[in-house]
């Protein structure tokens, strides 16, 4: 449906593939309203994490810091304290870390501790220093790191009064691609940059539906794409089971040529970006 990239370079041989990915979320905070903080030490989370892998995660996501609406910043040394242990132990066991964190010394000393990407949910607004630092780094891997760009208005104690556009998809696109544009000039070479639409963030629950219906515009960066959904407030608000709706949405995502979906619930989205990919083979373009 797309002619963008399916994936971005810098990531080992085995996610080669034209299959979407499933990210598996581990908060290794107290406040996360998905897992109540229940991986608030490392001991637990990299059990959890190893759980995710062996549920079928290509990916798991380590953040330390919560952006749950209304959500106070964690300050640096702590959000350290809780990413690295979980970062080494994960990447020791060859996995594929990401680092969610929007401070450029945290993506740094995670890099360092064997993590291959960085999830930055506002896409190098938060620290100027983001852009030019990942550009700098190398991985074990001795490539730069992948670098997921999201679309984000501000943080999370003023996101939701931020939720005004003329047209959110058109809107929320334009000013991706302007960071985009800065995280190019920056230094970050385009074949490791994934595109994300932002669901959740300064968007109402209307505004997240309209997004996603629009792929034409969500896909329009020529990148590689993710798609966080998992258990969002306007997933939750269909009263159905929302790990079966974000599952359904992990299905459309692929259908659409997503490169990979960030889910909590790695099982039930698995068995649904296969399907989505099952289709996707077979739609007559
Ligand atoms: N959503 C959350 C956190 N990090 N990162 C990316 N790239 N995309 C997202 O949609 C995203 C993210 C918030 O969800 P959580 O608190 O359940 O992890």
């Amino acid at each position: 449906m797309s002619s963008s990239p399916r994936r971005p370079a810098g990531l080992p041989e085995r996610l080669d593939t034209d299959d979407t990915l499933v990210m598996g979320v581990l908060n290794v905070t107290p406040d996360s309203f998905s897992d109540g903080g229940a991986h608030d030490d490392a001991p637990a989370a990299i059990s959890h994490g190893l759980r995710l892998v062996g549920q079928g995660a290509s990916i798991v996501d380590v953040g330390g810091e919560s952006t749950r609406p209304g959500a106070p910043r964690v300050d640096e040394d702590e959000e350290l304290r809780r990413v690295l242990p979980v970062v080494t132990a994960l990447a020791a066991k060859d996995i594929v870390v990401s680092v969610d964190t929007m401070r450029a010394s945290v993506a740094a000393a995670s890099i360092e501790a064997g993590a291959l990407i960085v999830n930055d949910v506002s896409a190098g607004r938060a620290d100027v220093d983001m852009g030019p630092e990942v550009a700098r780094l190398r991985t074990r891997l001795g490539t730069p790191p992948v670098f997921i760009a999201m679309h984000w208005r501000g943080h999370s104690d003023v996101m939701n009064e931020l939720a005004v556009y003329r047209d959110v998809a058109r809107d929320s696109a334009a000013e991706l691609a302007e960071r985009l544009s800065a995280l190019r000039e920056a230094g970050v070479e385009d074949r490791f940059l994934v595109a994300d639409p932002g669901l959740g963030f300064s968007k109402t629950g209307e505004q997240n539906w309209e997004v996603l219906a629009d792929w034409p515009t969500l896909s329009s960066h020529g990148l590689p794409l993710l798609i966080g959904a998992s258990r969002k407030r306007f997933v939750s608000a269909l009263g159905v089971d929302r790990d079966l709706a974000t599952a359904a949405i992990s299905a459309y995502s692929a259908e659409h040529g997503a490169w990979a979906v960030r889910v909590h619930d790695v099982g039930s989205s698995v068995a649904a970006v296969r399907v989505g990919d099952r289709l996707r083979r077979s739609v007559r373009r």
